[in-house]
């Protein structure tokens, strides 16, 4: 049933046409229009900040078509303070902060001064439902709570397995790659070519441990495989692929947010599709089949009724969440940290050899506790190469940002404090705070795990996961961080004691931007779309 409707729910994604692009274009006019007549004189701090390139973008396309917008953040940072202004669509401003005080403030938890903007909540609400990720406030608390056991380390420890499963899969494939298209040493793999598989791995670990669903993409099965990669894989060179990744991220991640088509079909097909999921896993749970998933840890619970305040609807939207959320952010990750492990091959090493000095394979549990090394090489992969990098919030009341320097505003006082009228769009660069020098020291752009080993190698200035921004913060920070720690730890480690990673053109090959699937992918520079070719070599010894 499920593979079917995503068949058609392919077709739609495929279907993206200039009515769609104007409607939503001539929506998002209407809105912007509506607001500025409303707008009351504002009491916000007006800061300095880039001129605008663009009448109808503003900087947006500066940011979106720059190889590294975390840099172009940074630029401005240094040239107009910590804090600064930045010109948006249609005569709109956005504060971008990047401030560790200002950001503690933005961050605390349970509180709900910031909020989603409205267009925001609006496509949420029509791509993935009323779930944990549109609430706020008291409903969201009551969301939250009642999922949140399914996301702890107990549950993600029960995942493990399923991890490791995976990527014993891949491994043979590429294997097979190694025999077949390679001298049985090795092979150059493009490690986000469709048919090459690596993107898989994620899209199975969230249809497996999120909703107990097998996409079956690694077995190679046609169907449901293809399907699910081309709704939600990497951009394959056609254009229409990448535009319906894009789609899906721009309600999710609203720097992307251009063109706020509806898209009611598609989103149909993924309500069907989801519910016929979710009904199966509930009469498993119903017969007392064990499902191991986080949906099937939730019916199950959802069927005995403690504690458990969520109803149908909201666990269904929690599924397109998982596949919307989830998917690509890891499988992103992955890619950038073996591109660090391949133009860095004495971290590869360093990191081989905490392998090789274990005896047998390490346990999951294992792998957290005797393994710093491994540790730091993902945090800092975390780091350097954050999912998604920024994140946008608007004020719903007014309010004060304190500062952790003095910041020159647009009529040249100098303040320690940002005044916020309600209103108000603030953004946090997460790829810049995090690669910050000012934050980070004068090593910030390097990849350097070995800072998350030594004392004061970590700033302890920032709110956040570890101190990072990456799964951002406050009461909506990512839910699924354990998750997406845990997977990414088992593939590195299976990965680097079975295979030596190296670019193809040697240590020091540049990387950039490519395109866009459902978030920024990086490539080899000079290559197309988002070729990134690896030559992965078979260790042994
Ligand atoms: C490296 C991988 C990942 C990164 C960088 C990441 C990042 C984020 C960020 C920045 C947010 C905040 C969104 C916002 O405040 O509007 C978020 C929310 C969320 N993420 Fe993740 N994520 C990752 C992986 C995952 C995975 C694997 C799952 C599921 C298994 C997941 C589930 C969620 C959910 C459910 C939310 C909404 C939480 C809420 O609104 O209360 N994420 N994620
Ligand atoms: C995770 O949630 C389960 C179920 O509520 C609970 O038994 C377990 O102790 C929790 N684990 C942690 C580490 O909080
Ligand atoms: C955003 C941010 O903190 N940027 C800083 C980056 O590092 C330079 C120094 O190298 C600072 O001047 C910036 O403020």
């Amino acid at each position: 049933v499920f593979s079917l409707t995503y068949n058609k729910l392919l077709k739609l994604i495929f279907s993206v046409d200039v009515i769609d692009i104007a409607a939503g274009l001539a929506a998002i006019i209407a809105l912007r229009l509506a607001r500025l007549a409303t707008r009351k004189r504002s009491k916000t701090t007006r800061l300095r900040g880039p001129p605008s390139p663009s009448l109808f973008y503003g900087v947006g396309k500066v940011i979106l078509g720059s190889s590294d917008p975390g840099a172009v953040y940074e630029a401005w940072a240094k040239e107009y303070g910590v804090v600064y202004e930045i010109p948006m669509t249609l005569g709109q401003r956005k504060i971008v902060l990047c401030d560790p005080c200002a950001l503690s403030h933005l961050l605390v938890r349970d509180t709900w001064t910031y909020v989603g903007a409205p267009e925001t909540k609006a496509m949420l609400e029509k791509s993935v439902g009323k779930g944990v990720m549109w609430a706020e406030g008291d409903d969201h608390r009551r969301q939250r709570r009642s999922v949140a056991f399914a996301f702890n380390s107990t549950a993600v420890r029960k995942l493990a397995p399923i991890f490791f499963n995976i990527v014993h899969k891949m491994k043979i494939v590429w294997e097979d790659i190694i025999d077949t298209d390679g001298d049985s040493k090795s092979a150059i793999i493009d490690v986000q070519d469709r048919f090459q598989r690596m993107n898989r791995i994620s899209l199975d670990a969230i249809g497996l441990a999120g909703f107990g669903h097998d996409f079956s993409t690694l077995d190679g099965k046609k169907g449901s495989m293809a399907l699910a990669l081309d709704a939600f894989g990497a951009p394959s060179g056609k254009r229409k692929a990448i535009n319906s990744g894009f789609y899906l991220l721009m309600q999710m991640f609203p720097v992307l947010f251009r063109i706020p088509t509806p898209r009611n079909r598609m989103f149909d097909e993924l309500h069907k599709s989801t519910a016929s999921v979710s009904i199966a896993l509930h009469e498993k749970s119903e017969k007392g089949k064990e499902e191991n998933s986080i949906i099937g840890f939730l019916s199950k619970i959802q069927n005995t009724g403690t504690n458990f305040h969520i109803t149908q609807y909201e666990l269904q939207s929690l599924m397109k969440i998982l596949l919307v959320a989830g998917y690509e952010t890891t499988s992103i990750t992955i890619t950038w940290a073996l591109i660090e492990l391949s133009n860095n091959p004495d971290i590869q090493m360093k990191l081989r050899k905490e392998f090789l000095a274990f005896d047998g394979e390490p346990t999951y549990d294992q792998l957290q506790k005797k393994f710093p090394y491994l540790d730091a090489v993902v945090h800092e992969a975390l780091r350097v190469h954050p999912a998604a990098s920024e994140m946008i919030r608007q004020a719903k009341e007014d309010d004060i940002i304190p500062l952790s320097e003095g910041v020159r505003t647009k009529s040249d006082q100098v303040v320690h404090s940002l005044c916020i009228s309600h209103g108000t769009s603030v953004c946090v660069p997460i790829a810049c705070v995090n690669r910050s020098n000012a934050i980070w020291g004068p090593d910030a752009k390097v990849f350097r795990p070995e800072r998350w080993l030594e004392t004061g190698g970590v700033t302890e200035k920032l709110p956040g996961y570890r101190h990072l921004m990456t799964f951002f913060d406050g009461p909506k920070t990512c839910l699924g961080k354990l998750f997406a720690v845990a997977e990414i730890t088992i593939v590195l480690s299976v990965f680097v004691k079975n295979f030596v990673f190296e670019m193809r053109d040697g240590p020091n090959t540049r990387v950039e931007i490519g395109g866009i699937g459902i978030l920024p992918r990086p490539k080899v520079t000079g290559e197309d779309g988002t070729k990134l070719p690896l030559r992965v070599r078979r260790y042994d010894g």
